[in-house]
């Protein structure tokens, strides 16, 4: 294994195979990556683009060179990261099995966090996105980006889709695990019996965003789609934000799914698939992200953005709910795993993120369903 990988990072370098070194970076559900050096001390990071969740990474690779044009002409303050190219003038190189692989320019001195922990890492790292979006939407026309997942924020989608893994017929799953009895699809939806039914009177909180969405109420901008914290690269000792990472779903959507999505990451006090109880939502944390993601968009949204952020965080947070278990009750076909259960407790996490949300008299104004901004 390690020989391939060093074999596949020298397509993309002036350096042979036996120069690098190449280490796993556990970090990601879909894509595999690993931190790349050479002897001289350069570092690159390297992936395996999951291409049945990804089936067109060059139109990945065309996006975010659109995306670092317009951050460079607009004078964005952070770094960009940027794709290398193979000697042969590719951005990909694929392995005999058919995987797409790419190298990416590497940060130095940065460092990732899976939780924000602290409502000032929580308003750096949405303050970091919230300038990211400014520089994306803010004066010259629209950037011509192609969906890497079509329907990725399609809602109406997301919700059919979980009902059709609750009719789900197959026996067992058939990747990621082995076919045992504890996999057997019947089995599944026993053990979320119980999530299921806890679920299911939510199910018609999206209704008004579905609405607005189809109705073309929201504005269109430029969003990243995976706003979570670990895509922010902060500064090793300094804990500012130096990076956003992962453009692999920058797309045109609304930025109140990117808002919610970076509340759910947030202003959750604990890991995505822990299960137990407490509810893992802290308030401090989400008024921290809230502050960071308008600071530098307070002129630029508009009336139906400012009013629903809260609504968007409560929906944001059941879809992916909903994602998850979807996955668990098909049989683990898209998101990493490394336990049996793991989407299922992932699932559980949401749900309790959700409960803590919607429990927060502070967060949810029953009459209007709307907030003040601020
Ligand atoms: C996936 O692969 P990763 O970790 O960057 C997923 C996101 C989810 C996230 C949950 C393409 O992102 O939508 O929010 O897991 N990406 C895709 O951790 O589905
Ligand atoms: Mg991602």
């Amino acid at each position: 294994m390690q020989e391939d990988l060093r074999e596949i990072a020298a397509r993309f370098l002036p350096v042979s195979p036996g120069e690098l070194n190449v280490l796993p970076i556990e970090s990601g559900l879909i894509n595999r990556t690993f931190l790349v050096q050479t002897r001289a001390g350069e570092r690159y990071v390297l992936q395996r683009v999951n291409h049945h969740v990804f089936p067109n990474p060059d139109a990945i690779a065309a996006n975010v060179e659109h995306v670092n044009a317009r951050l460079a002409e607009s004078g964005y303050p952070l770094e960009r990261v940027h794709f290398f190219k193979t000697q042969t003038g590719a951005y990909h190189h694929y392995d005999p099995e058919g995987w797409p692989w790419r190298l990416v320019s590497h940060v130095p001195d940065s460092a990732t966090y899976d939780k924000a922990r602290t409502p000032e890492r929580a308003r750096e790292g949405a303050r970091a996105f919230s300038l990211f979006y400014r520089h994306l939407n803010v004066g010259s026309g629209s950037l011509p980006l192609t969906p890497a997942i079509p329907d990725f924020i399609n809602f109406r989608k997301r919700i059919a889709d979980y009902r059709a893994a609750l009719q789900e017929r197959r026996n067992y799953a058939t990747q990621n695990s082995k076919p045992n009895t504890q996999n057997w699809l019947p089995e599944r939806r026993k053990r979320a019996a119980a999530l299921i039914a806890l679920v299911q009177p939510h199910l018609d909180l999206p209704e008004k965003w579905i609405e607005w969405q189809e109705a073309g109420l929201f504005p269109m901008r430029v969003i990243h789609a995976d706003p979570k914290i670990s895509n922010v690269l902060f500064h090793e000792t300094r804990h500012t934000a130096r990076a956003v990472i992962d453009l692999d779903t920058v797309m045109p959507g609304t930025l109140l799914y990117d808002f919610g999505d970076m509340a759910r990451s947030y202003a959750n006090t604990t890991a995505e698939d822990d299960a137990s109880e407490p509810a893992p939502f802290s308030p401090e944390l989400y008024r921290a992200t809230r502050e960071g993601f308008l600071s530098q968009l307070s002129d630029v949204l508009e009336p139906i953005e400012l009013e629903n952020l809260d609504y968007s965080a409560q929906v944001v947070v059941l879809i992916q709910c909903l994602r998850f278990l979807t996955d668990y009750l098909q049989g683990d076909v898209y998101y990493r795993v490394v336990r049996q259960e793991q989407n299922l407790e992932r699932a559980v996490n949401q749900f309790r993120l959700l409960g803590g949300m919607r429990a927060s008299s502070i967060l949810w104004h029953k009459k209007s369903g709307a907030q003040t901004p601020g």
